[in-house]
Order: C-alpha cells, then sequence, then structure tokens
C-alpha cells in the first residue's frame, strides 16, 4: 500500500536525518591533538561539510587550539587577540564553507610537531562548490550535490530500496 510505505520513509528520515547530515570529525581519530601526527594525511580523502563539527581532544593544558589564515598556518602564528580553545574537548562547528586553518599555540607544537591542520569545508547545498581551489587532489567529488551522495549513499540506497 503506497500511503504506508510513505509513511514508514517520512519516519525514517525524520529520525535519521538529523544525525546522520551532521557529521563529527574526531581530529586524528584515536591519536586526538598532539604533535607528531599527518593531520593532513587524516583530512585528506575525508568530506568535510557545512554543519559538520571538528573535535580537538587531549590534556587540557598540554596543547590548545588556534583558528588562523594561511598566513597564520604557514608561519605558526596567529594574530594578538585570538582567543585560544583550550578545554581539551574543543567543539568547533563548520558553518561556512571555504579553508579553515588550525594550529596548537603551545610551546613549539605547531613549528616542531607540525601540530596543525588545514580543511576546505564544502557546501551542503546542491550547487557546486565554487572554491577556486588550485589543488586538484582527485579525490574530491565534483560538487556538493557528491559530497551529499557520497556519504549517504546507503542511506539512499535504503530509501530506494523501500520505494521500490
Ligand atoms: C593573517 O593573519 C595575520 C595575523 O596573524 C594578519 O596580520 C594578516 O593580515 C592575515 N592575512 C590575511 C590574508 O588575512
Ligand atoms: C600584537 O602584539 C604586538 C606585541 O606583541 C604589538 O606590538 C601589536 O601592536 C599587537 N597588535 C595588535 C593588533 O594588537
Ligand atoms: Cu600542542
Amino acid at each position: 500500500m503506497a500511503s504506508s510505505r510513505l509513511l514508514m520513509i517520512i519516519a525514517i528520515v525524520a529520525v535519521f536525518v538529523p544525525s546522520i547530515l551532521a557529521a563529527e570529525h574526531m581530529v586524528g581519530d584515536k591519536t586526538g591533538w598532539t604533535p607528531g601526527f599527518d593531520y593532513q594525511t587524516w583530512a585528506h580523502g575525508k568530506a568535510f561539510l557545512v554543519g559538520d563539527t571538528l573535535v580537538f581532544k587531549y590534556t587540557p593544558g598540554e596543547h590548545n587550539v588556534l583558528r588562523v589564515n594561511g598566513t597564520g598556518f604557514q608561519e605558526c602564528k596567529a594574530a594578538n587577540d585570538t582567543v585560544p580553545l583550550s578545554t581539551g574537548n574543543d567543539v568547533i562547528p563548520l558553518s561556512t564553507p571555504g579553508r579553515k586553518w588550525y594550529i596548537c599555540g603551545v610551546a613549539k607544537h605547531c613549528e616542531s610537531g607540525n601540530q596543525k591542520l588545514f580543511i576546505t569545508v564544502l557546501p551542503q547545498s546542491a550547487s557546486p562548490a565554487t572554491s577556486p581551489s588550485p589543488t586538484p587532489t582527485g579525490t574530491s567529488p565534483s560538487g556538493a550535490a557528491g559530497n551529499f551522495a557520497s556519504r549517504y549513499y546507503g542511506f539512499i540506497v535504503a530509501i530506494v530500496g523501500i520505494l521500490g
């Protein structure tokens, strides 16, 4: 019966979409936020979408998180007025698309330990990513629709299965 099938789909969407739409990226996975870890390799091939969050985990006092610009990333320098995050469980919502840079401001962790992260946040809407990125990584999907589809492929298949 078509209408009960439709209700079932609506119920599934209502339950699962809010939680799957926002991905939480644990920076460094089990390693967390520390010197000597390759955060660029960690970030490579991951899709960071608007609405997702980054979580920086570390022992409070040992590290912190500073948002910087591209120059600050290269030079391991934050602007004077940058307020460090320092709880050890710092949750950063990715609310706008574009490039984001984060460094640790403690001691020489950024300079000597490469404790820095650079990501590109992609829009979640159907319009293609407009970032004039000079980094042809080859792994990024052609647009936001592609990002969305690849992440939620299983979910979409399930819906199509119910429909069929
Ligand atoms: C980057 O941030 C520094 C402060 O750390 C600032 O002096 C500089 O103008 C910024 N560069 C750009 C391109 O915004
Ligand atoms: C940043 O700090 C330096 C000294 O450490 C000072 O000379 C400079 O004026 C400060 N800049 C701002 C924008 O507060
Ligand atoms: Cu550190």
